[in-house]
């Protein structure tokens, strides 16, 4: 996977995605959403990885928003397809069976924030400057930001940040639940990493299995959910993983996971 605005790495089951765009703040323009999706769905048919961390170059940004230089000029069809685009990446994202982790560098505004919040994790660095700023350039998120900002921090807190486009520190987006760790930012990546190593230690399917009953699970009524997650439930034990698991535990032993 060569790409011009993103960087790969994959080592021992994970996926390194870096949006490397530097001068402009790692900005998403179409180049870069189009790769990232491009990347993504790569990512998802590779059995080589497991889980995906995605972060942005250099200490200062994450992803300082939608590219304003490329959006300025755009007519209302052009923009709504840009906003579809976005859509699409973030969809992509929060479809893909395998873990995402955001490990979040400095400011990730606008759009910046909305990447992170299609990740399922976020582990942020001290730096880190979370917020929604587009009523500043007389426009509302349109990567789904009044959509799942206000679903993973509630209403009236979405609002507020949306309404102000104020932006939010790393302990602040910590204690709203923005943020699911925050450590010093040399730490970022392989905190990420030990996350992800973790993750990857557990059967594959199950970890899979769960990510689909959280992340489809949450538009469902609660009857419906539950009925969805005992379906996933059942699924489990079709995976040798299952056996091995239980297995294990009744002969006192760590498991051996194959992801079958
Ligand atoms: N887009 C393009 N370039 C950007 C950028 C961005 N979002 N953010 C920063 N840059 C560029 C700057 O223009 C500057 O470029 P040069 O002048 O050096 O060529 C370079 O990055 C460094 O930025 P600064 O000189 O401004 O650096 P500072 O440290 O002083 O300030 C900052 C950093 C992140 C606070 C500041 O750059 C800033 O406020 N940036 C804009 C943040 C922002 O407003 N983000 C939200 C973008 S809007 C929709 C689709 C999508 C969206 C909305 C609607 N539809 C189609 C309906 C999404 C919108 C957004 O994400």
């Amino acid at each position: 996977m060569t790409y011009k605005n993103l960087l790969i790495d994959i080592e021992n089951g994970m996926a390194i995605v870096t949006i490397n765009r530097p001068k402009a703040m790692n900005a998403l323009n179409e180049i870069t959403l189009t790769e990232l999706q491009d990347a993504f769905v790569n990512c998802a048919e590779d059995d080589a990885i497991q889980v995906i961390i995605i972060t942005g170059s250099g200490e200062k940004a994450f992803v300082a928003g939608a590219d304003i230089a490329a959006m300025q000029p755009l007519t209302a069809l052009e923009a709504r397809q840009f906003a579809k685009l976005g859509h699409q990446v973030m969809r992509t994202i929060e479809g893909c069976p395998k873990p995402v982790i955001a490990a979040v560098n400095g400011f990730a505004l606008g759009g910046g924030c909305e990447l992170a919040l299609g990740c399922d994790i976020r582990i942020v660095a001290e730096n880190v400057k979370f917020g929604q700023p587009e009523v500043n350039l007389g426009v509302i998120p349109g990567f789904g930001g009044t959509q799942r900002l206000a679903r993973l921090i509630g209403k009236g807190r979405a609002m507020e940040l949306i309404f102000t486009g104020a932006m939010v520190d790393a302990s602040e987006a910590y204690r709203i639940g923005l943020a699911n760790k925050v450590v010093p930012f040399d730490q970022l990546l392989d905190t990420a990493k030990a996350m992800a190593a973790t993750i990857i230690s557990k059967g594959s399917y199950a970890v899979q299995f769960a990510k689909e009953a959280i992340h489809n699970g949450l538009e469902l009524d609660l009857d419906r959910a539950n009925q969805y997650e005992a379906e996933l439930f059942g699924l489990c034990f079709a995976t040798k993983d299952q056996k091995e698991g239980m297995l294990a535990f009744l002969e006192k032993r760590q498991a051996k996971f194959k992801g079958e």
